[in-house]
């Protein structure tokens, strides 16, 4: 571990492995050569890990997941390993600055946002608490694809992220697993009486694993995520075929590769492709697949301690093929019976609701998940079959209950509602912040809280503080531990002690220093990004997310506009300059996303060349935002934009990355927005707009017009929006925006919460002016951050769902 012995390998690595020398210092391959270094040394750590797990025959827990956001792994291995510091300096002697060579890596960008990204950080967590854990998920050769923007559009070209390699993954072809498709099912009575079925013609591909080490916090603990990747069988290229079909055997051969090429990157809705639905089947069996032959290898063909050994935990809807799958597994490869099977799996699986948004429930088209998973379909039919009984044994009579809460949605293109599947499977149901568990219960799924209310609980989201302070906020780490001492990176709580400090000047001082050092970096990347250069005294306001209208970036450039409508009026007393940054990716089928990408361009050059906003106000959209941007901007924030319509946004868990760097939240009573302004107090957190029972009660009589008549600022708002000021040359695009706006169906509401916006940016705007008691709350933020780690998570996960118990690896390698 010590930074000599780490060079030298480097050093090996670079000159041998890599075959280079130093007139060829590509950059990537130093960074390759470090990699490959860092990666011997978790290796070893991963093996005692797993030799513990084994030896122990403890419970496991697999999570599963379509998205694994992992971002750069070189700055977390060098962290968890504690080789940082040395290292760079042993690599600053080599005239080599570890900075530079991290930037070469590629992100592992296999999520669409929030999702993905909690995936990640759960593993995380899992690893630093000891907790026999491993994530199960696709290993796409394209992942979220990257965002150019031309003439203020969003372009998207592939993220062919790993064509340069990939240090990090271990291919592990020997555990390559089966993968049926198609086909029919046979149903035949055996001699001594039951039933097999046989689900034969299939066209089977195979899913080959890929292993990247999870490291944990300084604990010698490395868990795995096994990544599916998926390829043809040998049949393809043998027999089978005979001469003349020799080019469709080779393009069949294409199309089991195709299945884990792309990630979808919709983070809601596009419902109902083949591609995705193949997807999601093929991780759900490859994966059971492989612990059921890890089983077999232990207990044979003896499942009755299965349940005690074994929890899956899916995230979202998405890997919900895998209820039908371990029932096929267990009846028609392991020969159990029904009742049997159900029982096993009705104690397997626990499922994680991430939306109330009802395009983004998924549904299925019986008739195409019965001609690709004809043997699912069945499953699922007798699923729902007993699952109707229960229903008419608890609400005798009640056909319209029956109707609602049936599993398949009867009617001409009847449809498989996978929630409700998930739900009739699971032992747990949890929301991902106490709002959202809430109208989980009172709502979306409110018959099957009124039938199971023992099975629903809450579990707020969380973020881990290696990631989104440690590795991204060195600085301000540094500052914390100066203050609160160690052990505050494993307990986050521990973080509440600065509160004592926000009322000491030289603490407030030294804070400032950090976050204005931060904002340099930040304005840094602006400039790189963007070619403009923020005045980094002004208060950094930032909104980076997926575009989606819920998220409510529109509500945010209106208020842009009427800043820019006071300075034109000459209305600038009292002025807080201003740099606001918008970012994130757009769904490529979402028009009304794209067109508000395009405002923000459009709006942002005109103020941004306007003589008259010069030191008051600048507004940039952010290309290719991602994880490996939000470790800098987060860092660089003082201003975090959570400003959802009420009840729409789950949690959000960008908001908790800002507020543990010390950002200010302007933000709804919305997902874990709420949880948020509990912790901090309601005098450091600046709220408006409706709530969500306002939201619900508006529907109907929402009547944008009049309220835009009545509000000065806005009427001036949408008057330029209107007469094209923004887009001279460009007449008529923003028609559909302004439509929207317009509409009493708008769901979002744009226009009721316009007003209490801007006076809560006008609170925002005066607070920051007063440095001292801007500090004091960015401080008071930072203390009050502990409850948003995703260790906290992740406890309660195991606490209340999974029962794991907490192995510390490293006693293992004494024994
Ligand atoms: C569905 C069908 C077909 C193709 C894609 C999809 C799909 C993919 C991704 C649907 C949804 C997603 C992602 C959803 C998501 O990121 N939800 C966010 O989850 C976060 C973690 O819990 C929450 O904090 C956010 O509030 C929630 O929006």
């Amino acid at each position: 571990m010590d930074a000599e012995s780490i060079v030298g390998d480097f050093r090996r690595y670079f000159s041998h492995t890599m075959a280079r020398d130093d007139a060829s210092q590509a950059a990537y391959y130093v960074y390759t050569s470090l990699a490959l270094s860092l990666r011997d040394r978790l290796v070893e750590r991963w093996k005692m890990t797993q030799a513990a797990y084994e030896e122990q025959d403890c419970k496991r827990t697999y999570y599963l997941s379509l998205e694994f956001l992992m971002g750069r792994a070189l700055g977390n291995a060098m962290l968890n390993l504690e080789v940082e510091s040395s290292t760079a300096d042993a690599l600053g002697k080599l005239g080599l600055l570890l900075e530079e060579i991290a930037e070469q890596e590629h992100d592992a960008g296999l999520g669409n946002g929030g999702l993905g990204r909690l995936a990640a950080c759960f593993l995380d967590s899992c690893a630093t608490l000891q907790l026999p854990v491993m994530g199960y998920g696709l290993r796409y050769e394209y992942g979220m694809f990257r965002q150019k923007i031309e003439n203020g559009y969003q372009l998207e070209e592939p993220d062919h992220w790993l064509r340069d390699g990939n240090s990090w993954e271990i291919e592990r072809p020997e555990l390559s697993v089966r993968i049926k498709f198609g086909g029919q099912t046979e149903h035949h009575l055996g001699p001594d009486g039951d039933r097999r079925v046989y689900w034969k013609y299939t066209q089977d591909v195979m899913a080959v694993p890929y292993d990247v080490p999870v490291p944990g916090y300084r604990n010698g603990t490395v868990n795995t995520l096994r990544l599916w990747k998926s390829a043809a069988t040998e049949e393809f290229d043998l027999g089978e075929f005979n001469a003349g079909s020799y080019t469709e055997s080779v393009a069949a051969k294409n199309d089991a590769e195709h299945i884990t090429m792309v990630l979808y990157p919709n983070d809601a809705s596009e419902n109902g492709k083949e591609l995705r639905l193949r997807q999601q089947y093929f991780l759900a069996s490859a994966s059971l697949q492989d612990v059921l032959r890890t089983w077999e290898l232990k207990h044979g063909n003896d499942f009755s301690t299965f349940v005690d050994k074994n929890c899956f935990q899916l995230n979202d809807t998405h890997p919900t093929c895998a209820v039908p799958e371990l029932m096929r597994l267990l009846m028609d490869e392991h020969g159990l019976d029904w009742d049997e099977a159900w029982r096993i799996t009705r104690r397997c699986f626990a499922y994680t609701n991430h939306t109330l948004l009802p395009e983004a429930l998924e549904r299925w088209s019986v008739g195409m998940f019965g001609r690709l998973l004809p043997r699912l379909l069945e499953i699922i039919y007798e699923i729902n079959a007993r699952f109707i009984m229960v229903v008419e044994q608890r609400w005798p009579g009640d056909m319209e209950r029956l109707r609602r809460m049936s599993i398949i949605e009867e009617g001409h293109d009847a449809k498989i509602r996978m929630a409700y599947l998930a739900v009739v499977a699971s032992f747990s149901v949890n929301g991902v912040a106490a709002l959202h568990s809430r109208l989980l219960q009172q709502y979306l799924l409110h018959d099957f809280y009124e039938l199971w209310p023992h099975k629903f609980n809450n579990k707020t989201n969380g973020v881990t503080p290696r990631r989104w302070l440690a590795a991204s906020n060195p600085a301000l780490s540094d500052l914390l531990t100066r203050t609160v001492g160690d052990g505050w990176l494993s307990d986050l709580g521990k973080l509440r002690a600065l509160a004592a400090h926000a009322d000491n000047a030289k603490f407030r001082s030294e804070w400032c220093v950090v976050k204005q050092k931060q904002k340099l970096r930040l304005a840094e990347l602006v400039q790189r990004n963007c070619g403009i250069k923020f005045d980094t005294s002004a208060l950094f306001d930032i909104q980076v997310k997926r575009i989606h209208e819920y998220k409510r970036q529109l509500l945010n450039v209106l208020h842009v506009i009427h800043l820019y409508d006071r300075i034109k009026r000459g209305d600038t007393a009292d002025w807080t300059p201003r740099c606001v940054l918008i970012g994130g990716k757009a769904a490529p089928g979402y028009a009304m996303a794209k067109h508000i990408v395009k405002l923000v361009g459009v709006v942002g050059e005109c103020i941004n060349k306007d003589p008259d906003c010069a030191g008051l106000l600048q507004l940039v959209f952010f290309p290719n935002y991602c994880v490996s941007a939000m470790e800098v901007i987060c860092a660089g924030a003082d201003l975090s934009e959570q400003i959802s319509t009420a009840g729409k946004e789950a949690s959000g868990t960008g908001n908790m990355k800002f507020m543990m760097n010390g950002a200010l939240t302007i933000g709804t009573l919305d997902g874990a927005n709420i949880e948020i302004r509990e912790e901090v107090g309601s005098e450091n957190f600046f709220l408006f707009g409706l709530s969500a029972e306002e939201v619900e009660a508006s529907r109907g009589h929402y009547d944008p017009a009049a309220i835009i008549a009545q509000d000065e600022d806005l009427r001036r708002v949408m008057l330029l929006l209107g007469n094209g000021h923004f887009n001279r040359f460009e007449v008529g695009i923003f028609d559909p925006i302004i439509a929207a706006i317009y509409s009493p169906h708008d769901p979002w509401l744009t226009a009721a919460d316009f007003r209490s916006y801007v006076d809560a940016q006008r609170e925002v705007a005066d607070a920051y002016r007063d440095v001292e008691r801007w500090t004091r709350m960015s401080i008071l933020n930072t203390a009050a951050s502990g409850k948003f780690s995703s260790d906290r998570t992740i406890l309660e996960y195991n606490s209340d769902i999974w029962h794991l118990p907490q192995l510390a690896a490293k006693s293992v390698k004494h024994e």
